[in-house]
């Protein structure tokens, strides 16, 4: 597109990446081919007789639900340390192509605990992917720990107490070279409401953890009005469906509340509301793109002016949980 070196050069900061959508289909097999690993069969599911028809199927998700189905599947594949450590290398260096020069990540380390997977094997590889980054491609990086809400809170409240014990978020370490500042809720939305959640974001809070959730993706805007009041949620994740509810809108821009991967529908509305927001990659193998391909899906969609995208780009700045003076370097 006419603006994509426009669009490139602008200092991106990511807020809603989850590291395990950066698992291709060509990485999954690759993976579980090293791993020895069997994915399901091809007589089962068609779509994994090749990472063509694989790469094919991802683009006909019906919803997030069919989404995901694939999304935990394909995590089987990933095993060691260094697998951890590569899927991460594998979205820095795209996101630093894409000029990334901050980037808080999700990650959901229920999704490999279930599989028997220790926490620290998960944390450290993409802590040592973080600390490698900052180093080789000059990006900031913050990871956030997600719960999957569809999974009885009692296996979250577990995964929270086994991080702040085994001392992996930033807050609470030792002297260690951690990366963890906050946490986040994420997975199947409908019927898994945030107030389930609340008792744990309420501790997270005493201890300093920030706070973040997926909120009016699915979900009707009472699930970002859940998450502002029971989570103490500093940003919502998607929140598209606030569009919908003027009231909350009002509140949202009054406390500042930043919107993470909007996608391109209410983009004009929010815009002129004043609702804060960046633009995500979400989960890049799943659906099309980095970054930058959704900040040139966004101009080609409403062609905004060099002002709107300023306003873009220091909104997402600022709605970053780094240092301040990360920042002003950034601004
Ligand atoms: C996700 Cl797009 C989306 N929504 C909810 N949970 C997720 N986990 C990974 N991607
Ligand atoms: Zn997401």
């Amino acid at each position: 597109t006419p603006h994509h070196s426009l669009l490139a050069a602008l200092p991106k900061c990511e807020h809603h990446l989850h590291l395990e959508g950066c698992l291709s289909p060509s990485l999954t097999f690759q993976l579980a081919t090293k791993n020895n690993i069997t994915l399901p069969s091809p007589s089962s599911d068609a779509a994994y007789t090749s990472v063509e028809t694989l790469t094919e199927r991802y683009k006909n998700f019906s919803d997030l639900n069919d989404f995901l189905g694939y999304y935990y599947r394909a995590l089987d594949a990933i095993i060691t340390q260094d697998d951890f450590e590569m899927l991460g290398w594998e979205y820095f260096t795209t996101a630093a192509k894409d000029g990334v020069k901050h980037a808080e990540v999700f990650f959901d380390p229920q999704s490999h605990t279930a599989r028997g997977i220790a926490l620290g094997v998960v944390v450290s590889g993409f802590n040592a992917a973080c600390k490698r980054a900052e180093k080789e491609l000059d990006i900031t990086s913050k990871l956030i720990m997600c719960f999957l809400r569809h999974l009885p809170v009692q296996e979250s409240r577990d995964t929270m107490q086994a991080a702040v014990e085994e001392g992996y978020f930033d807050i609470t370490t030792k002297g260690q070279d951690r990366t963890i500042a906050g946490v986040g809720l994420d997975s199947s939305e409908v019927g898994f409401r945030p107030e389930l959640f609340g008792e744990m974001f309420m501790e997270a809070e005493k201890m300093g953890i920030r706070r973040t959730a997926h909120a009016g993706e699915e979900g009707d805007p009472t699930y970002i009005s859940g998450a502002l009041d029971t989570l103490h949620a500093e940003r919502i994740d998607h929140g598209i469906r606030l569009v919908e509810d003027t009231k909350l809108m009002d509140r949202v821009i009054k406390e500042n509340i930043m919107l993470t991967h909007v996608g391109e529908l209410p983009i004009r509305k929010f815009l002129e509301e004043g609702v804060k927001f960046s633009l995500n990659s979400d989960d890049p193998a799943y659906f099309g793109g980095y970054i930058l391909n959704n900040y040139c899906a966004v101009q080609n969609a409403f062609d905004l002016s060099v002002e709107e995208w300023k306003v873009i780009v220091q909104n997402s700045i600022q709605g970053s949980w780094c240092e301040q003076t990360r920042k002003d370097e950034l601004l």
